[in-house]
């Protein structure tokens, strides 16, 4: 039997080792990351040092005789980390098809000694930017395959000079990718985005919308603003339903992501988001694009956006398919998806406040 007496002692003297092991972790690892360590925060990334992302690559792609017998890991063992990424020179197509031997027609892959644990569509909106496009591809193909997930990627071309419309475009590679396959994930990508460390997985939040584009160069590498969506995103596609998809009614540059934030938070879901050392992304200069001028009237719309949502989405969405092509590294979709109205539709209605 222990008397009061020691099991005071013993009360003492474990709290003084605590406290010497606490002082001596903050010595060796710094106070910062100590508490990172101890209270499971992310890792600091050191992105003076990196690599190249396709070190390796072909070591991890068994010979043919290999039969997949298991699943892949819940964390893939072939990442890297932070990524090289300069822009000095398009890649053409042909070379970023060499370096990804594995990728099938129409932009799959699937892991070869193991199967996917995550299903995953990434979809770009795009119009004259092929070059952004390459770019882009070269980069993404191995990132994906680094992560060992199944994955597709889908281009979704707007036809015509109208205005462009990426929410709607987003919206259409939704619809279309889920013709393909039973996807765990829509990932929505800017076509000028690449990401730089391939620890910022491509997989979705069980339960809300995630923002991974949460550091960008051009922002700096932060937030430009606390409700920022813009960028790069993945969903679920019940999240995606939920919040009855994008609007369609957003013309030309700004105000579509904010729309797209409210509407999560309308249907009572919330962001969550890639922490600021790991949503790193740069983004391939540019001038603004014609055919992409300022939407004068997303202020007007963002206001009503409250009253719309329910009716402005996925269950008002009309495009004319004008092709479905599978090319040797993405799914090419090309829609016809209007023009932007003349006068404002009811949807867009101004408001005298
Ligand atoms: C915001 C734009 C976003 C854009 C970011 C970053 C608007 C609506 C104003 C109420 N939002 O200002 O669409 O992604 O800047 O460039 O313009």
């Amino acid at each position: 039997m222990f008397s009061a007496r020691t099991d005071k002692q013993c009360f003492f003297m474990c709290l003084a080792a605590s406290q010497l092991l606490f002082i001596l972790l903050l010595y060796r690892r710094g106070a910062a990351s100590a508490f990172r360590g101890i209270f499971g925060g992310s890792p600091e990334w050191d992105y003076s040092k990196t690599q190249d992302v396709y070190t390796n690559l072909s070591l991890f792609i068994p010979d043919h005789r290999t039969v997949r017998a298991q699943y892949c890991p819940v964390s893939s063992p072939i990442l890297v980390g932070p990524l090289t990424i300069t822009f000095t020179e398009t890649p053409s197509l042909k070379k970023i098809q060499l370096k990804n031997r594995y990728v099938t027609s129409g932009g799959y892959f699937s892991p070869r000694h193991c199967f996917g644990r995550y299903r995953t569509a990434v979809i770009i909106p795009h119009r004259n930017r092929e070059s952004h496009l390459r770019t882009l591809l070269y980069y993404l193909h191995p990132f994906l395959q680094r992560q060992q997930l199944h994955y597709a990627i889908f281009v979704v071309h707007q036809a015509g000079n109208a205005t462009f419309n990426r929410a709607k475009l987003l919206n259409i590679g939704v619809r279309e990718a889920l013709r393909y396959d039973d996807w765990d994930c829509l990932i929505l990508h800017d076509v000028d985005l690449v990401p730089e460390n391939d620890h910022n997985l491509y997989i979705c939040d069980e339960y809300y919308p995630k923002h991974l584009s949460s550091a960008m160069d051009k922002f700096q590498y932060s937030l430009p603003y606390w409700a920022y969506f813009g960028g790069v995103s993945a969903v679920t596609p019940d999240q995606f339903m939920k919040i009855n998809g994008f609007p369609n009614t957003y013309w030309g540059w700004g105000g579509e992501d904010d729309d797209i934030a409210m509407r999560i938070r309308l249907s009572g879901l919330s962001i969550t988001r890639t922490p600021l050392s790991l949503g790193r992304y740069k983004m391939i200069p540019h001038d603004r694009d014609s055919g992409n001028e300022e939407n004068s009237h997303r202020y007007t719309q963002l206001r009503n956006t409250r009253k719309n949502w329910r009716d402005d989405g996925m269950n008002s969405l009309e495009f004319h398919l004008l092709s479905r092509e599978k090319t040797p590294l993405y799914t090419n979709i090309t829609a016809d998806i209007g023009d932007a109205p003349a006068t404002p539709t009811e949807a867009t209605k101004w408001r005298i406040f």
